[in-house]
């Protein structure tokens, strides 16, 4: 059933094991009621899937700043499997429902103070959430309505396309180097697929958080809109990718991801062994309390 080359990405990614959907109707035959609106919501996401476009909206909903934790992680991952099984679904909206922050990025209490074990199963889920979402068959857009750092900014990069509220007050990059943590290949090789080896290697080693309009300027956003039309916005953007045959669109997609995907199938283990030794470091555990202290104090 896997398309010929992505038979190792196949094994090990569900969503992935089974043939290209055929494009549901794309008009509802006169006189029918229009196909139900199905949600489903756990704690921290909420989804809407419209079965007559076959749009889903995900929001992102736990405050204070939507930071991916192990709970978040798992729901993230269970609702994109739901999607991804659908045949009703083509393509997906990601947002925040949480004002002014799209997501912080991974929960810094889950890399600090917790067992190996806790390490390993939190880092595998963290491994599990890229594969799937910039693995995806569907058509993933990041409308991104606040700010953006770390883990939040490769959950955007991952979509196949990203629209940023028009407020220079957001921010967005891969800012590990300032916390003393270094990113992930697999994070790099996402971020160089969309801006380049140059941007992405400065924007790294500075640990770089950009403003929307820095982001749009660097690629890292594709469109900047005025917040109150971005929603309007996505859903353009979904219709005009929608627009096209799923398999032509998928194909295409998997021809693009697949050897970055593979890259970190083939190294999952290692990657795993490499973030629980690196994070259960003294030094490194020092640095992520710090800032961690830094955060709470910057309020006060
Ligand atoms: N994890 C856990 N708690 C967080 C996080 C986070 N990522 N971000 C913020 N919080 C907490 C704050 O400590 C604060 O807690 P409390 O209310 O108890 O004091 C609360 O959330 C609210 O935070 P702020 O008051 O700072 O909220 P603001 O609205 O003023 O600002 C921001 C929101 C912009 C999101 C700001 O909180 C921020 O910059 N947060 C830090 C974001 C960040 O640096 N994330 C990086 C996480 S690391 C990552 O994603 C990739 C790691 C790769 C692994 C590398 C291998 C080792």
């Amino acid at each position: 059933l896997c398309p010929s080359g992505v038979l190792s990405l196949c094994c090990r990614l569900p969503a992935w094991d089974r043939a290209i959907r055929p494009p549901p109707s794309p008009l509802q035959p006169p006189g029918l009621p229009l196909a139900p609106s199905r949600s489903f919501s756990n704690n921290k996401i909420q989804v809407e899937l419209d079965e007559s476009s076959g749009i889903a909206m995900m929001k992102f909903k736990s405050p204070p700043v939507n930071s991916l934790s192990l709970e978040f992680l798992t729901e993230f991952s269970i609702s994109l499997e739901k999607l991804e099984n659908n045949r009703a679904c083509r393509g997906v909206i990601i947002t925040s429902a949480v004002p002014k922050i799209f997501s912080s990025g991974l929960d810094i209490t889950e890399m600090c103070g917790k067992s190996k074990e806790h390490y390993t199963e939190f880092w595998r889920a963290v491994q599990e959430i890229w594969l799937r979402l910039y693995g995806s068959n569907m058509v993933t857009v990041a409308a991104v309505n606040g700010s953006s750092p770390a883990g939040g900014c490769l959950v955007a990069l991952s979509c196949d396309y990203r629209i940023m509220a028009e407020n220079p007050k957001f921010s967005i990059g891969l800012n590990e180097a300032q916390l003393g943590i270094v990113a992930p290949f697999w994070f790099k090789d996402t971020f160089v697929n969309v801006v380049g080896h140059r941007t992405a290697e400065r924007s790294l080693q500075l640990g770089s958080l950009h403003s929307a309009p820095e982001a749009h300027k660097l690629g890292l956003v594709d469109e900047l809109v005025p917040e109150e039309k971005l929603m309007e916005k996505a859903a353009a953007v979904m219709a005009q990718w929608l627009a096209l045959p799923d398999h032509a669109r998928q194909l295409t997609k998997t021809m693009m991801r697949k050897a970055v995907l593979d890259r970190l199938v083939a190294h999952r283990e290692e990657d795993i062994k490499n973030f629980v030794t690196f994070v259960s470091k003294e030094s490194i555990q020092k640095s992520l309390r710090v800032y961690m202290e830094m955060l709470k104090k910057r309020k006060s």
